[in-house]
């Protein structure tokens, strides 16, 4: 587990090194933290066995030195060395390498010319314009890294799930073109579903790892190559994110997915369940007395651990350890689990695709039912339906429904309307209009800045009203844009309960709302959710596939969830019987 901490540490003093001029020594811990990164055997192991001598001569490049810096890592947790250069050039250096365009030979300028120490000093001394004008720097530099402070600022650098994941399907398609390649697998936060994601961790098994990396870094789409070794190679792509490959020994790969699948959290936890058991847990297995008892598939190593295997979106250290070791853990929510979806938008008020193409797709992907949900009329930018409109919506999904059953088609569109909670809380739909609806969802889609008060009193007035049965994305995040709605949601949920009104998890990649630990939240409590694609293209009715996720990682059972019933018995949950 040390062999990355001590990748990262040496990799760093390489940098800091290289600012200050120093020959030679920056490629020595460049090679040595490379070394460290891809060594197939635990750093801690091989200094138990003779010290800084085992350290030394075991590990290819490193020198006594090194192995002493090594030897008090593994004792203090701290290499004074280190700390010592971090205090000469008090820069952040993490930070500013992240900034695209910027490497230590111009991170030494900017703090010698212009004192700059860390993004902040470096935005304002680009704004003044002092940066243009140093040696090797000029006006095209000077907008690309305020480009990219922006982005690290906007996003801290990570990047939306629904933005990189079907890059990333993209690669692997690519990859398992080569024959060489016996399995590959996305570790890393990408695999535990995490609404964002900084970079992404690729694990294979494969016959002849050179070629492999040799086709790796040169795939279509690659702007630097990192580094390429045999067992790790690292890459950027055009769009902006990294990806790391790494080559596991087939007895090892269990080990390597659970430990590269994270959460570090989650694995230090485990790390500590395995001393418990008077075991070794690492990257390359389960070891008992220095035998490797499990590793090649992650069920045995959980096994090792007296565990049932544990699904990756639930590995956050938020009580699934012990809810593993007491064989508790939820039977989480899958996408078979899903019967229909229930909140859509149609080209009646904007959405792209048409009602019966919509249910089309729906149909397609399997669906029972679909409920249409345009946007009301409060919304006139995007022309929301007005109870006429509205009401001439429903007589047409009449027809839609009667030629489906005219040819025994088992499905169904169910009428449905988004309507927007006003800031007194009522609803802009007539009531006598939304009783005629097979249900009605509201949300807040205007005057987002209310006092938290004033925001809980607007949805929990809604909430009253008897005809809606869903409060769509209930936070109003917008994920890197804007921050959810001051709401008390403690008192939401008690009113969802009480007043029987479901709460969303919006599928949207840019909303997830609600997000995996209000999800956990809300069902601890037992309050019904939906899990809805916000689709207003018939193509986006997948987006379903990442409020899965998020209802994954909040723990969500397929009971938890109105969408996963029959049409019958939503339709029951919606007349309140
Ligand atoms: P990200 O990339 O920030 O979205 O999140 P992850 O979880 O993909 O993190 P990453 O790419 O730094 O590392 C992949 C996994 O490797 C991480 O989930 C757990 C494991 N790992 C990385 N560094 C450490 C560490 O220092 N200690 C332990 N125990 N595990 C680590
Ligand atoms: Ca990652």
């Amino acid at each position: 587990m040390l062999n990355q901490e001590l990748a990262k540490i040496f990799y760093e003093i390489a940098d800091f090194l290289e600012m200050d001029d120093i020959p030679f020594k920056p490629n020595a811990y460049r090679k040595v933290a490379f070394v460290l990164e891809n060594f197939q055997e635990d750093i801690e192991d091989v200094y138990l066995r003779k010290g800084v001598e085992s350290l030394n001569s075991d590990i290819p490049g490193v020198g006594e030195s090194i192995a002493k810096k090594i030897e008090e890592y593994i004792k203090t947790g701290k290499i004074r060395y280190f700390e010592q250069l971090k205090k000469k050039t008090p820069i952040d250096m993490e930070k500013l390498n992240a900034i695209e365009g910027l490497g230590p030979k111009k991170i030494k300028t900017l703090y010698q010319k212009l004192g700059i120490k860390n993004v902040n000093d470096l935005e304002r001394e680009i704004k003044a314009g002092r940066v243009s004008s140093l040696f090797g720097f000029g006006q095209k530099t000077e907008a690309n890294l305020l480009e990219g402070i922006l982005f690290l600022q906007k996003t801290g650098g990570r990047f939306l799930l629904g933005d990189i994941l079907p890059k990333v399907k993209e690669i692997i398609k690519q990859l398992k073109k080569l024959q060489e390649i016996e399995k590959i697998d996305v570790a890393g936060s990408i695999r535990r579903g995490k609404e964002t994601v900084r970079d992404v961790d690729l694990l294979v098994i494969a016959k002849k790892p050179d070629k492999v990396m040799d086709f790796f870094v040169s795939m279509p789409g690659v702007i630097k190559v990192w580094s390429k070794g045999k067992t790790k190679s690292s890459i950027r792509i055009k769009d902006g994110f990294d990806v790391d490959l790494r080559v596991v020994a087939k007895k090892s790969y269990g080990s390597a997915l659970q430990y590269f699948t994270g959460s570090k959290e989650h694995n230090i936890a485990t790390r500590r369940i395995a001393i418990s058991c008077g075991l070794k847990l690492n990257e390359y297995g389960v070891f008992k007395q220095g035998k490797a008892i499990a590793g090649s598939d992650e069920t045995s190593v959980y096994r090792a651990l007296q565990m049932p295997y544990i699904e990756p979106e639930l590995r956050e250290n938020r009580g699934e350890i012990k809810a593993a070791l007491k064989d508790k853990l939820p039977k989480i929510i899958n996408q078979q689990d899903i019967k229909g979806d229930i909140h859509c938008h149609s080209d009646w008020n904007g959405g792209q695709s048409t009602i019966i193409e919509l249910a089309q797709s729906a149909i397609k992907m399997g669906y029972q039912y679909l409920g249409i949900t345009d946007h009301t009329y409060f919304l006139r930018i995007e022309k929301g339906l007005d109870e006429k409109k509205l009401i001439a919506q429903m007589e047409e999904i009449d027809k839609l429904n009667r030629v489906f059953q005219s040819k025994n088609t088992n499905f169904r569109i169910l009428k449905g309307a988004e309507t927007n909670i006003l800031d007194d809380g009522s609803i802009d739909i007539s009531d006598e209009v939304l009783a005629k609806l097979d249900y009605a969802v509201a949300g807040v889609h205007s005057n987002h800045k209310m006092e938290k008060e004033d925001m809980t009193e607007r949805i929990l007035k809604a909430m009253q009203n008897p005809y809606i049965k869903i409060i769509s994305h209930p936070t109003g995040r917008i994920l890197q844009e804007r921050d959810e709605y001051k709401i008390d949601l403690d008192k939401i949920l008690k009113a969802a309960k009480d007043y029987n009104v479901a709460l969303e998890i919006n599928s949207s990649p840019r909303r997830l709302d609600l997000n995996d630990e209000n999800i956990k939240k809300a069902k601890s409590v037992g309050v019904k959710m939906v899990i809805s694609s916000d689709a207003h293209h018939k193509t986006m009715l997948n987006y379903i596939n990442f409020g899965i996720i998020q209802a994954r990682r909040g723990w969500a059972e397929k009971s938890d969830i109105l969408n996963t019933l029959p049409v019958k018995d939503l339709l029951k949950f919606f007349k309140n019987i």
